[in-house]
């Protein structure tokens, strides 16, 4: 087998975003584009020769074209050795557990996470680091420098490996191990929470059902949730993974997950619901006829934390993403520990928890996690309530509510408006910013706005700076208007608009969150003239 090295031109949009880089599939297949992104990675993480790497993905159409096209790569450009998921799937949370346990040099993570898969459809790439998060801003501006200059690649010639044995085979001089995607992390979780206590409240008739959405948490909740511990067959719904996963959009929420939200508002509910998405690692918690805000659910385990052996020391403290509600912080407040607030995206929290400054960590998007691995994970998220659940022995509901009653509630919603052209979101952005004076001070409605800013943040560990984080509109209740743009949508431009209002009195508990945000809503839509400049009467999603 001969190592080639390949003439190419750049490709000017490989920009990685929130996560990593997320085109349409056809994009990707056109010659020498994924293959220049990789030796773009390649080049810019300087990984000694015979270094380990992981490999693996949510299994959407052209994941396992992309790992062949990664292992010839990594082969021909020094690796010694790659761990990869058998049939080539690795949820994002297991590739970052793999990454650890083994103490490899980083991974390669393919997913284009709650997008939708298939032919037409979206696919994404990205590297891990050691500590197996995301690359730090440093690592992926060092990438798309690269990409923007890339003349050649180097590429081993040689068949294709089998993937579906566990085993190792070689490649060139690379060993290519291929180990079964679930057990790593099952043990992980075995050692985090109390399987027996929930084996037994599952055996006392609480019933749940977990919708994998044909993603890649199918096989990981069959043996967690089923197997493991012992939860009736059928309680994992939609869980074979499938290519396009079955023509649907892998996104944990009320809008997408339907199938779900229709049995857990059923007359036949069971107690407790939750699904995951394309890759794994967001989550979404109901009860019976109940939904649990994700800004609540990481509000919730850090109050409730001790009850599970995994946290019974308790927490070093507790991190969310800026438009993430702020009912975090009271739980963070009352426990007297540090509540950090980041950029939108998983890679601001590495640095906070290999530092040791946070435990748990969170955001607005369905994402909920702790310093067990550096990504956020959907699965470890249900198997906490579950603990919980086991111990306080309460409905979901229940518990919820005697939250509230303690520390008060944060009424909260995102607004999101899809495919936007992308002048059109770039204009609502800069009149917003044009108006910052103008808008401070100023009374809308019975809210009067105390400040605005674009979210600034210096990192408390290395001290980057990353500006441009999201418009924010701050009222003296301590309300919030949020504006940012997406930075994982593939098509046109998408805005999300963030809405949230605090209420300590529990008379108010009964309200509906779009009931109480209706006044904010309407403030938001006006000052940032949205449906003028973007011809949109109505969000394409409302979380
Ligand atoms: C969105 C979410 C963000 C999340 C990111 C990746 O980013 O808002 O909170 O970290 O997706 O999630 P954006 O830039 O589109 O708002 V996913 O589950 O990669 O894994
Ligand atoms: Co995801």
């Amino acid at each position: 087998m001969s190592i080639r090295t390949v003439t190419t031109q750049p490709f000017p949009d490989q920009k990685p975003g929130t996560s990593g880089l997320r085109k349409k599939v056809p994009v990707f297949q056109q010659p020498n584009y994924l293959e220049n992104f990789v030796q773009a990675i390649f080049d810019s993480i300087a990984a000694p020769q015979g270094a380990t790497l992981v490999v693996g993905g949510d299994g959407r159409y052209y994941n396992r074209e992309a790992i062949q096209i990664i292992l010839k790569m990594a082969a021909a450009n020094g690796f010694g050795k790659v761990l990869v998921g058998r049939g080539g799937i690795l949820s994002t949370p297991a590739a970052s557990c793999v990454i650890r346990k083994y103490s490899t040099f980083g991974g390669i993570i393919l997913s284009a996470s709650h997008n939708p898969g298939g032919p037409k459809e979206d696919f994404g790439i990205k590297f891990n680091s050691s500590n197996g998060g995301p690359a730090t801003e440093t690592v992926t501006d060092a990438i798309f420098a690269k990409s923007k200059n890339i003349a050649s690649y180097r590429i081993l010639d040689g068949a294709d490996v089998s993937l579906d044995e566990l085993g190792e085979t070689t490649l060139g001089g690379m060993k290519v191990q291929v180990i079964d995607p679930v057990n790593d992390y099952a043990e992980l979780m075995d050692k985090l929470f109390d399987f027996d206590a929930i084996r037994g409240l599952l055996k006392s008739g609480f019933r749940i059902k977990f919708d994998a959405m044909h993603a890649v948490n199918g096989p990981y909740a069959k043996e967690i949730i089923e197997t493991r511990l012992g939860a009736a067959a059928g309680s994992v719904m939609n869980g074979v993974p499938l290519e396009d996963f079955g023509g649907g959009h892998p996104d944990p929420n009320l809008t997408y997950a339907h199938d779900l939200v229709e049995i857990m508002y059923g007359d036949d509910a069971p107690d407790f619901g939750a699904a995951s998405d394309g890759d794994g690692d967001r989550n979404m918690i109901l009860g019976k006829h109940f939904f649990v805000t994700p800004s609540d659910s990481l509000a919730l385990l850090a109050a409730n934390a001790t009850l599970t052996p995994g946290y019974k020391q308790g927490l070093a403290g507790i991190a969310r993403s800026m438009p993430t509600s702020a009912a975090a912080d009271r739980v963070a407040k009352a426990l007297n520990i540090p509540c950090y607030e980041t950029p939108t995206g998983w890679k601001f929290f590495g640095n906070l928890m290999d530092a040791g400054k946070v435990s748990l960590c969170g955001e607005e998007s369905f994402g909920t996690g702790s310093d067990h691995v550096r990504e956020k994970d959907g699965l470890w998220a249900v198997l906490f309530w579950l603990n919980i659940l086991a111990v306080r022995k309460q409905s979901v509901e229940a518990i919820v509510r005697e939250h509230w009653g303690k520390y008060g509630r944060n009424f909260y919603s995102r607004y999101d408006y899809e495919g936007l052209p992308t002048e059109a979101a770039n204009g609502v952005m800069q009149h917003l910013r044009d108006n910052f004076s103008a808008l401070t001070g100023s009374s809308q409605g019975n809210y009067t706005v105390a400040t605005c800013d674009d979210f600034s943040y210096t990192d408390p560990v290395d001290g980057s700076i990353s500006k441009n984080q999201g418009v924010r509109i701050l009222f003296d209740d301590g309300s919030r208007i949020i504006y940012r743009l997406s930075g994982t949508g593939t098509e046109g431009a998408t805005l999300r608009v963030y809405l949230e209002a605090y209420e300590a009195d529990a008379s108010q508990h009964h309200l509906d969150a779009q009931e109480a945000l209706k006044k904010l809503i309407g403030i938001a839509l006006d000052i940032s003239e949205l449906v003028k400049r973007t011809g949109r009467e109505r969000p394409t999603v409302i979380t």
